[in-house]
């Protein structure tokens, strides 16, 4: 009966739980630096805000966004890690080393997440354009390094 169906949000989590004992790991491409760096902000301030000691969040850095999936594997094979956070930019260019590197990535992280079966989140921008990518990374459409570290502690309290 629709009557008694609930809405979702009485399903979803009321607050986010608690991060204070939990251990994250952050890897971030270089490729499109101010991007990536301004999103690693971002998530970086968010966990902090909910709660995660700094101590407890460590940060590495691969070549580009080809690389996460590696980065990530490597993180998330660490037991003493909870999540695991990829950040990169992959701005469409003229050649089609954009699908092959989005691909892959999507893919790869995915694998990671369900091999070690813990959360590996997939902030990664695919814009057209540098401007779109600064939109989302501290822009006027907010900064999608935050969403990804409230994905990550959602994911943790599931
Ligand atoms: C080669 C390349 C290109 C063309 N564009 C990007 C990009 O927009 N964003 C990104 O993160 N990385 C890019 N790369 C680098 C690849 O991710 C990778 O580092 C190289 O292909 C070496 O494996």
């Amino acid at each position: 009966m629709a009557s008694s169906l609930k809405n979702l949000s009485e399903y979803s989590q009321k607050n986010l739980s608690d991060i204070s004992n939990k251990r994250f790991a952050i890897v971030v491409a270089e490729w499109n630096e101010e991007v990536t760096g301004a999103l690693l902000d971002g998530a970086i301030a968010t966990l902090t805000k909910e709660g995660a000691n700094d101590d407890h969040i460590v940060v590495k850095t691969v070549p580009g966004s080809f690389e996460l999936t590696l980065g990530a594997q490597w993180m998330a094979q660490d037991p003493k890690i909870d999540a695991v956070i990829c950040i990169g930019c992959i701005i469409q260019g003229e050649t089609r080393h954009f699908d092959f590197i989005s691909q892959a990535v999507a893919t790869g992280i995915t694998d990671v997440s369900l091999k070690y079966s813990k959360p590996v989140i997939f902030g990664v921008l695919t814009p057209d354009t540098q401007q779109q990518a600064l939109d989302r990374a501290g822009g006027k459409h907010g900064n999608k390094g935050d969403e990804a570290a409230i994905t990550a502690i959602k994911m943790l309290g599931f």
